[in-house]
């Protein structure tokens, strides 16, 4: 899998790149990312990207050609790849999104920043995402964001077994609460079950606390899931044991 971000601020990235389990990717090969700096398709001796806004405003606007010339010499260097350009106005990134991305073999990630960028750069691009409902000073984080979710799908990539389950979200419940060592934090007790032995009865504590927690969190992803009848079942004992 190979990912080119497009950015003003390269140095936002070797640290990032280099740590955890994306930087061990890297090291193995089957992560390969390149980082272009968009101010080197930019013209003149002083290679300005930025302009004033048309019709007056606020703050600077990232200019066309510097952008699209960056964008041309990625497609150029790896024919085909999938062009996304980060930014707020985006279609909201999930992980339905980043499982259909991980079926690419090349991604090219535009970093817009200042105000914006000038709107004839949105032709040049496949698909336009946004990571969430706020204003990043920059796409930097974000296009770190879609490479971290994207890259973990990577068959090979360590803690992935390319389960269908990781691959679909599963059901689209939150994740159970997990305990490791010690058994007791300050009178804070790891749930008994866990350390019962019963696999069946764990299952079924790991369901309903799933259930629990989607319930109380994100009633809007409980209203998507795909639920059992022995979900149906679980939810009515957390509805009785509120009562
Ligand atoms: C991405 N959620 C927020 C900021 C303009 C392309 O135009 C712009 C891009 C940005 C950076 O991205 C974000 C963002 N997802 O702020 C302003």
């Amino acid at each position: 899998m190979r990912f080119q971000i497009l950015t003003l601020f390269p140095d936002f990235f070797p640290s990032p790149l280099a740590s955890s389990l994306i930087g061990k990717a890297i090291a193995r090969g089957l992560v390969h990312v390149d980082v272009r700096n968009m101010r080197d398709h930019a013209a003149g001796a002083h290679r300005v990207a930025d302009d004033a806004p048309y019709g007056g405003g606020q703050g600077m606007v990232l200019k066309v050609e510097p952008v699209v010339a960056a964008i041309e010499a990625a497609i150029g260097e790896v024919p085909g790849a999938h062009r996304l350009l980060l930014s707020p106005r985006g279609r909201p990134f999930t992980q339905g999104v980043a499982v259909e991305l991980a079926r690419e073999s090349a991604i090219v990630l535009v970093c817009g920043h200042y105000e914006g960028i000038d709107e004839r750069v949105r032709r040049f691009v496949d698909d336009e995402l946004s990571i969430g409902d706020y204003v990043l000073a920059g796409g930097e984080a974000a296009a770190l964001v879609v490479i971290d979710a994207v890259a973990r799908l990577v068959p090979g990539f360590v803690g992935n077994s390319g389960s269908l389950e990781e691959e679909s979200f599963e059901d689209g419940l939150l994740e159970y609460p997990q305990y490791t060592r010690p058994e007791t934090f300050r009178d804070a007790r790891v749930p008994p079950v866990l350390l019962s032995g019963d696999h069946a009865a764990i299952a079924r504590w790991r369901r309903k606390q799933r259930l629990r927690l989607t319930r109380e969190r994100r009633p809007d992803l409980l209203a998507r899931a795909v639920l059992s009848a022995e979900d149906r079942r679980l939810l009515d004992e957390i509805e009785r044991e509120e009562s």
